[in-house]
């Protein structure tokens, strides 16, 4: 398993996320990173690589996912933040005020906390001084991982971070800034495959992944998740969730109860599979996270470490060239070894 892991991630630092009225740390740690790839290392699956995209090819990938205005707004916004006060330089950027459905989306206010609600849906995910040049590095490794692939090897994981599968084309949120897992499979799609698959195994609906594609027949969506009538992201994640215009019939979404454990969990993957079998995908892009664990802090699903392995294994019947993309995870101490697990039972 090829490795592209972002050597920039530390920069972006998030202090706190609002929880039940109240500031609380951040569950998603540059902390995490560091213990996938120490166990990638100690297990010795293969190559481990910084990520090689030119600045301009980087951006082209962006812009072929998310809005202008949006990558404007993000590359810019710890800028105007301490603009607003330098004092602001010692606490984190988060939205406040967000609008509703009925209210402007397409007129920008000039107001910064307006535009940080704006291009966002939730307070649990903070800008900080690093954060674009860490997602953007980020980002670099997912569009790497799928040209290895696209150029002929068998699978590579994008060790990014912050995470991806909750932006959308025009917003972050769920700590996720940049789609990383859109981005590799649009990389996919542009280097020649007609029909890729995205396979979201993170506890949380891909809720971004899902936007981004819906209307689209050339990459059909699937997720494994917390049911969003009890879990984040709650406004998206249903069953009946199809997909709309050329895309329908290319989202499927496999929502599973709190509690759930790894027999029923993995009878879901196993339905996702065969869909992406149906489809007749010819690339396979996994969004991974691993916050279906058993001692997950923020997650309610039962999965064990060793679970992990047969994750991995089912993922490889698919007999497809796959590209692992780093999601979720908050259980930081067992984060590296459930996620190299997936890796290594895929490699058999
Ligand atoms: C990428 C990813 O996994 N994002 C998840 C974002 C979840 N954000 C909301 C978390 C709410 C956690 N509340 C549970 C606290 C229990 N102490
Ligand atoms: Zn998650």
């Amino acid at each position: 398993m090829l490795t592209f892991h972002n050597p920039l991630h530390h920069l972006h630092q998030g202090r706190q996320e609002m929880f039940r009225g109240r500031l609380v740390p951040c569950h998603e740690t540059a902390a995490r990173l560091d213990h996938v790839l120490a166990e990638l290392k100690r297990r010795e699956l293969g190559a481990l690589q910084e990520p090689q995209v030119s600045a301009d090819e980087l951006s082209a990938a962006l812009a072929r996912i998310h809005s202008p205005r949006y990558l404007h707004f993000i590359e810019h916004a710890w800028s105007e933040w301490i603009a607003l006060d330098p004092a602001n330089a010692a606490l984190d950027a988060l939205p406040s005020v967000w609008p509703a459905p009925g209210m402007r989306f397409d007129v920008l206010p000039d107001n910064f906390s307006a535009r940080m609600g704006l291009f966002s849906f939730d307070a649990g995910t903070p800008l900080t001084a690093g954060s674009w040049v860490a997602a953007r590095a980020g980002a670099a490794c997912a569009v790497s991982a799928a040209r290895a692939v696209a150029a002929g090897t068998r699978s590579a994981f994008a060790l990014s971070r912050p995470p991806g599968h909750h932006a959308g084309a025009d917003f972050f949120g769920g700590y996720c800034l940049l789609n990383n897992a859109a981005l590799a499979a649009q990389a996919l799609r542009d280097s020649g495959h007609a029909r890729v698959a995205v396979l979201d195994v993170d506890y949380h609906h891909g809720n971004g992944t899902q936007a981004i594609f819906y209307e689209r027949a050339d990459v059909l969506t699937v997720s494994v998740h917390g049911d969003p009538r009890t879990e984040y992201p709650f406004f998206l994640g249903h069953a009946d969730e199809r997909g709309a215009g050329a895309g329908s019939g290319f989202n499927h979404n496999l929502p599973l109860p709190r509690g759930t454990g790894f027999t029923r969990w993995r009878e879901a993957l196993q339905a996702g599979l065969e869909s992406i079998r149906q489809f007749g995908a010819q690339a396979l892009v996994v969004s991974l996270g691993v916050d279906t664990f058993e001692g997950d802090p923020i997650s309610g699903f039962q999965l064990r470490s060793a679970d992990y392995l047969d994750v991995g294994r089912d993922i490889a019947s698919a007999k497809l060239p796959t590209v692992f993309v780093f999601e979720g995870g908050y259980a930081v101490a067992e984060v590296g070894t459930n996620t190299v697990n997936v890796l290594q039972g895929f490699e058999g």
